[in-house]
């Protein structure tokens, strides 16, 4: 079987709500972000030296890391249902918006989370984010989702990511079609049953 290794409400809720999308079975191992113990009692150290999530440790022993790269092997399992089918133009679309959101999103706010980070470096990358947030909604003034008219993982991503501008304090308002965005993705059921699963100790 193959396993998830998560933290909660940190980006690796995307892995988890694309497999529930999917209704792929996964087994997943929550890392405790201070001791870097997992819920199994495993070192999470062994399986990634970096120490952060996701991780995908395959049934053959073959150890994923990078958002990207994992959500793009879950929809493997179910071609052309999260991300269009490998080899396409669609798929090259997808991946350009992938390496956006992990890059250009994602990154930005690890900077706005990293307690070293000096307070007028975090004011750049607050900018920096506001310009990537302004191509965002841009992108969904016309469509509902990032690849048209259906939910993929290029939405789960960014759903999961733009959420923590919640906790950041970021006012949403200045980009109407991104926070619309949000509150649509939030209503998908599996969406809100991943969020709740979170939220429950183990
Ligand atoms: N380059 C990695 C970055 C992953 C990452 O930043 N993970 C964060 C959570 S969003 C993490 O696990 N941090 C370790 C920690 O918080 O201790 C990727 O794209 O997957």
């Amino acid at each position: 079987m193959t396993t998830l290794y998560t933290i909660p409400f940190t980006c690796s809720q995307a892995a988890l709500i694309v497999a529930r999308e999917l209704g792929l079975e996964l087994t997943v191992d929550r890392v405790d972000r201070a001791t870097k113990v997992t819920a199994s009692g495993r070192n999470f150290l062994d399986v990634n030296p970096l120490g952060y999530v996701p991780v995908l440790e395959l049934d053959d022993g073959t150890v994923l890391t990078e958002v990207a790269a994992v959500l793009t092997w879950l929809c493997d399992q179910r071609p052309g249902v999260m991300l269009p089918p490998p080899g396409t133009r669609e798929a090259a679309v997808a991946l350009s918006q992938l390496a956006f959101v992990s890059t250009e999103v994602h990154k930005t706010f690890s900077i706005l989370f990293n307690s070293k980070a000096p307070e007028d470096f975090k004011a750049v990358a607050k900018e920096i984010l506001g310009r990537r947030f302004a191509v965002l909604d841009q992108r969904l003034a016309t469509q509902p989702f990032m690849l048209g008219e259906s939910f993929s993982a290029v939405d789960a991503y960014l759903f999961v990511v733009v959420g923590w501008s919640r906790v950041l304090k970021i006012d949403l308002a200045e980009w109407p079609n991104l926070k619309a965005f949000t509150t649509r993705v939030l209503e998908r059921p599996n969406v809100r049953a991943v969020i709740d699963s979170e939220k429950v100790r183990v």
